[in-house]
């Protein structure tokens, strides 16, 4: 999905932001004394001065075990490997590459968070980084997961249906939208600082469901994946998971979840209309212009050459599930 926005200054600016990071760090480094003293540090109290300059493999983000309802599944799906889904991940607020978001995203605060859930509810909610792991009751849902760059995984989520959440707030008669709000925070989202960085997305990054869609029983908000809460470049600490989408509805780290009466805008459809709708159906007979979707490369433990490519299902495997919805709607217009 990565798209060519002057490839050019894109180089030079990058170039120029790590210069300058670069020298501010030295700078600091020499004011503290240090800049060719490098050999006398040692101890742990050198080792954590450093670390604020440290970046990636230094420190890394703990994820804790989880308590839930295991799917049936387990033992006769072949899931992804853990190491495949954690380390392949399109979240652009890192960087655009699919390796940036594990790299930079390992000190990404998620406690404390807040969600509100807002809009044309009956009564709004707040909830806490405990909250999101300890009001609902938790199950575990062995997906696909089909991004529109014609890859896909197989991934065991953990959470609660989203309807579960919406039900709590009370879904009055006005709400015919839901729209998903990612966290604006700059200082921790490199992609957010720089607009080369995060690949032209108007940040916040923010989705959208119909009503219908938002309270279907597949589609959940998870908190956990591979038994354990998730890690930041999954989405950490709650993301949304929509089966029968292509993954750019997949929003992560949200903040805000609010009922509309209007559709509401998609990031990516706001960036580039003719390629990404609001639906984004999984759909084998619409391609997108410029590839096929009639078939997807399964992740799976082989290498990235291994051939693993496989036909894309309508509605990504669900279609028995979902397609009602789509009754009488062109899904050729409504990509
Ligand atoms: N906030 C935010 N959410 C996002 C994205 C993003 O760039 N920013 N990328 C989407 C895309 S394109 C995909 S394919 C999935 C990937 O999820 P994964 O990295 O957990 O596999 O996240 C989606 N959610
Ligand atoms: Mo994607």
């Amino acid at each position: 999905m990565q798209i060519n926005i002057a490839k050019k200054s894109q180089a030079k600016e990058q170039d120029v932001t790590d210069e300058g990071i670069y020298r501010e760090r030295r700078s600091i480094l020499k004011k503290m004394g240090f800049v060719g003293a490098s050999a006398l540090l040692a101890g742990p109290a050198q080792a954590d001065l450093f670390d604020i300059f440290s970046n990636k493999e230094e420190t890394k983000f703990k994820v804790e075990p989880l308590k839930f309802k295991a799917d049936k599944q387990t033992g006769t799906i072949k899931l992804t490997p853990e190491e495949k889904a954690t380390h392949h991940n399109n979240f652009y607020e890192f960087g655009t590459k699919k390796s940036d978001p594990a790299e930079n995203a390992q000190n990404f605060k998620v406690n404390p968070w807040q969600l509100r859930v807002e809009g044309a509810v009956d009564k709004p909610l707040t909830l806490d980084y405990d909250d999101l792991l300890k009001s609902l009751p938790l199950e575990e849902r062995i997906t696909r997961l089909r991004c529109v760059e014609a890859w896909s995984m197989v991934i065991p989520w953990i959470g609660f249906p989203l309807a579960a959440l919406l039900n709590k707030a009370g879904v009055g008669s006005k709400g015919k939208f839901v729209k998903f709000t990612t966290l604006k925070s700059p200082t921790q989202m490199p992609g957010q600082a720089n607009r080369f960085k995060g690949g032209g997305i108007d940040y916040p990054y923010v989705e959208g469901l119909r009503i219908d869609e938002a309270m279907h029983p597949l589609t959940m908000l998870a908190v956990g994946m591979y038994g354990k809460t998730l890690p930041p470049q999954n989405g950490a600490p709650i993301r949304l998971v929509v089966p029968w989408k292509y993954g750019f509805k997949w929003i992560k780290s949200i903040v805000k979840i609010e009922l509309t009466e209007r559709q509401p805008i998609n990031s990516w459809n706001q960036l580039l209309p003719n390629e990404y709708g609001f639906y984004a159906n999984v759909n084998p007979e619409v391609d997108h212009p410029r590839w096929s979707q009639a078939s997807e490369r399964l992740i799976t433990s082989g290498g990235l050459l291994s051939r693993n490519r496989i036909p894309t299902l309508p509605f990504n495997g669900y279609g028995e599930e979902v397609a009602g919805m789509y009754k009488g709607l062109d899904l050729r217009k409504n990509f």
